[in-house]
């Protein structure tokens, strides 16, 4: 069977075009991602939820034909996404549990609470450092000076990551995550981080901490401890993973809210929660626009298409979260006065669902109305129409959010 292949724009000049686009395609669509490298994806909620629980998709890069046959290599652009060393994130089943358990139990809703004093004090800390670049009426960008350095100053704690080295991680990551990288350079970062993760998990080793590093490091009573590898594997894709997604969280209830003074309103009145806020964001504008990558192991029957074995499937979360069949005919605009609960999967589903959801919401509940209590003025500093996401495909971060704080 044909059908028309929808070229994702590598730079997202237009995300909600595209968004808009893809929705119309269901339950699958076929999308060419930067590189000319043609995949499905899925674009529908009930159908998402199907695929993310089905054991005869994988993670794993050895069962993908173009990967097999040498048509996607290490100089592929998004190869960093797929390829990223064995962790929770890259295997499945029983190895997965084993690989998952010790962490996701770490961040559990009720281990998360006892951040709180931590995320607290980072966050009045950053609005000083806000107010400051922002004095006298001049504009500053909210990304960089408040909703970067947060989740990476939260996920460093947790995982022992000297906060000395923040610079060279942003330098490091904004690389990573951008099309506009020559591809030999995203090698030698990513070579980088490697190398930077590995000497971290030796160190550890030798001088273990109270952070989730060392604990990984160590063996539970009985089970089988894991390799340094592993560790290293697992924690690249904590720091990731926990700085990159709740930036975008953060940044876009900011942006959302901003466009949305009536909205705004009901929530600084306490008509509306600050949870609801995040809830709409995390729908509405996902931080994970496509997640790479499933394969699958057999061929796979979606409604009158087949997912043949071997090919790859990319998750649409962006398209997923507009999905009117799921949220109503009104899913394409922020509303955080919709009269039904907002259940999304923003976060995943199935076995691989975030494991630090009840973290990322934490940071985002304490941020957020600190942000607009300490500056009720605050306003956007360019028309929204000039604001860029960044230049990479996967995730829907903005470069930049200048405001104004009034
Ligand atoms: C980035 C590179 C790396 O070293 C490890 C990982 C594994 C986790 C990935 C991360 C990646 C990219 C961003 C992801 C994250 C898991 C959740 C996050 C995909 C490939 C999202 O954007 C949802």
């Amino acid at each position: 069977m044909t059908c028309p292949v929808v070229r994702l724009d590598p730079l997202v000049g237009d995300r909600p075009g595209e968004t808009r686009r893809l929705t119309g395609i269901a339950p699958l669509a076929r999308v060419e991602l930067p590189g000319e490298v043609t995949v499905w994806t899925v674009t529908k909620h009930a159908e998402a939820r199907r695929l993310l629980t089905d054991p005869r998709l994988v993670k794993d890069i050895n069962q993908w034909d173009l990967w097999q046959r040498g048509v996607v290599t290490r100089q592929w652009p998004l190869i960093g996404m797929v390829d990223a060393g064995r962790s929770m994130f890259t295997v499945d089943g029983a190895e997965h549990r084993r690989l998952r358990a010790k962490t996701a139990q770490a961040i559990t809703a009720r281990r998360v609470t006892g951040m709180t004093p931590y995320i607290e004090s980072v966050t009045a800390r950053l609005l000083d450092e806000l107010a400051r670049a922002g004095s006298g009426g001049r504009p500053v960008d909210l990304k960089a000076v408040f909703a970067l350095p947060l989740p990476m100053a939260v996920v460093s704690e947790l995982m022992g990551v000297d906060h000395a080295e923040h610079p060279r991680l942003h330098r490091l990551y904004k690389a990573f995550f951008s099309m506009l990288t020559p591809q030999d350079e995203r090698l030698a970062v990513i070579g980088e981080l490697d190398e930077f993760f590995t000497k971290m998990v030796a160190d550890k080793k030798a001088h273990p901490g109270d952070d989730l590093t060392s604990a990984l490091i160590l063996a539970d009573e009985g089970g089988e401890p894991l390799t340094d590898e592993e560790v290293v594997g697992n924690l690249k894709a904590m720091v990731a993973a926990g700085h990159e997604t709740t930036i975008s969280l953060i940044t876009h209830a900011v942006r959302a809210l901003l466009n949305n003074p009536d909205q705004l309103g009901l929530v600084r009145s306490g008509a509306i929660p600050w949870e609801t806020v995040v809830e709409e964001t995390l729908r509405w504008s996902t931080p994970a626009s496509h997640l790479l990558m499933r394969f699958a192991t057999e061929d796979i029957q979606v409604g009158d298409t087949v997912i043949t074995k071997g090919e790859g499937l990319v998750i649409s979360y962006s398209a997923i979260g507009w999905d009117a069949d799921q949220h109503g005919p009104t899913a394409d605009r922020f509303d955080i006065t919709r009269p039904v609960p907002i259940r999304h999967i923003s976060f995943g589903h199935g076995p691989h669902i975030c494991p630090g959801a009840s973290l990322s919401r934490l940071e985002a509940r304490i941020a957020l109305p600190a942000l607009f209590e300490r500056f009720p003025g605050l306003t956007l500093a360019v028309p929204d129409s000039e604001l860029r996401n960044m230049p990479i495909v996967t995730q829907n971060d903005l470069a930049e959010l200048p405001v104004l704080l009034g």
